[in-house]
């Protein structure tokens, strides 16, 4: 008998606005100047904040934290694309989507300082989830949350943010099983950097793709410029409309580089090189589009200067902000851990409060 064919897949590439910021028109995904503007914006924010928070870290005035420079062309547009409602599931290397979902600046300041008060968001139905520092763990998380927000019948769909390394984990293959075979409306992005630590993709996985690892799910998967804020958009639109017209999950691998350390308490030049680190700032998603909206007749020299002047001053208003003495309450973080009343956490809260008592004697 002969062998036949039983399955055939391939994996498509997207990218809308290519390395030197030139559109490919037939792709645009028309963004007013408005929206197209404010994109651009939140990407100089993240830039700004993640810069001022090196100098701040090497300062001794913060903690340690994963930069984000150089992937704000991904969680920025995806979480552009999202509705009110939608579930903002991040690993840790998700600042620019983060502030677009009104994570306050001064918040973040808090958390990379260690300071739990920093998870507190200003609304509770913010609908974004507490940084995953452990990986994976958030796969399962976003697989429910998708999962329940149908079984209730809300309009609400998940966006959900893994890392190259991050696919490796048990977590990746439970939680996008599961989201396929409920057919859950969530929408898993894998930000590919090329590294995770000093981990090279080519010795995270023998697989070609990581877009194609959704495809034994059963889930329709597409790769796309991860530099490339439009090719984003597109992607997450389709797939968001995938989501909540009862079609399932979809895997989007998103091709970036990790420009900075892993965090601040990595050296990179120990296990790559400076030529290889150069080559990657070549294709560094603001430079194009930034390019893309003077071409659009959207921008000009003096809008950039006072632009950078706005977030500039943005950002030192939160450092400012962070730097003044505060009182929270010792026990603060127990009253944050879940949106309602959990007894093991009220244990443990109770437990808290009679220690310091006791140490107070
Ligand atoms: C379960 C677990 N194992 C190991 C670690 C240590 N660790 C922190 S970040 C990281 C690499 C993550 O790489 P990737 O998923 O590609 O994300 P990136 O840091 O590149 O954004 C590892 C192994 C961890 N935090 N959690
Ligand atoms: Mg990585």
């Amino acid at each position: 008998m002969p062998r036949k064919t039983v399955a055939k897949f391939t994996v498509e590439y997207l990218q809308v606005l290519d390395e030197k910021g030139k559109l490919d028109a037939k792709l645009d995904p028309q963004l007013s100047q408005d929206e197209a503007v404010a994109m651009y914006r939140w990407m100089r924010l993240a830039r700004e904040l993640d810069e001022r928070m090196l100098k701040l870290q090497r300062q001794g005035r913060l903690g340690t934290f994963p930069p984000n420079t150089g992937q704000e062309a991904i969680s920025i547009p995806a979480a552009l694309q999202m509705q009110e409602k939608d579930w903002f599931v991040g690993a840790f290397r998700e600042l620019g989507g983060r502030l677009v979902r009104g994570e306050p600046l001064t918040s973040t300041l808090y958390y990379y300082n260690g300071w739990e008060e920093g998870n507190i968001l200003p609304d509770k139905e913010s609908r974004i989830i507490p940084t995953s520092v452990v990986i994976g763990c958030q796969i399962e998380h976003a697989a429910g949350l998708a999962y329940a927000s149908r079984y209730q019948g809300e309009d609400a769909a998940t966006v959900c943010f893994i890392g190259d390394g991050g696919t490796s984990e048990g977590d990746f293959y439970e939680g996008l099983n599961f989201a396929a075979v409920w057919q859950a409306p969530v929408v898993y992005i894998v930000q590919n950097n090329q590294w995770a630590i000093s981990i090279p993709r080519d010795q995270q996985t023998a697989s070609q793709t990581l877009a194609q690892k959704g495809l034994a799910f059963g889930m329709p998967v597409l790769q796309v410029d991860g530099n490339d804020p439009l090719a984003v958009t597109v992607a997450v639109r389709e797939a968001l409309a995938r989501a909540r017209s009862g079609e399932g999950p979809t895997l989007i691998e998103a091709v970036t580089y990790r420009l900075m350390m892993h965090t601040t308490a990595d050296d990179p030049t120990k296990y790559r090189t400076a030529e290889e680190e150069q080559a990657a700032w070549a294709q560094e998603p603001l430079i194009r589009t930034r390019q893309y909206l003077e071409a659009k007749g959207y921008w000009d020299a003096d809008k950039e200067e006072a632009l950078l002047a706005e977030v500039k001053a943005e950002v030192e208003a939160a450092v400012k902000e962070f730097e003044t003495p505060r009182d929270w309450a010792q026990d603060e973080p127990f009253r944050h851990v879940y949106g309602t009343e959990h007894a093991n956490i009220t244990e443990q809260h109770q437990d808290f409060l009679a220690n310091v008592a006791k140490e107070a004697k």
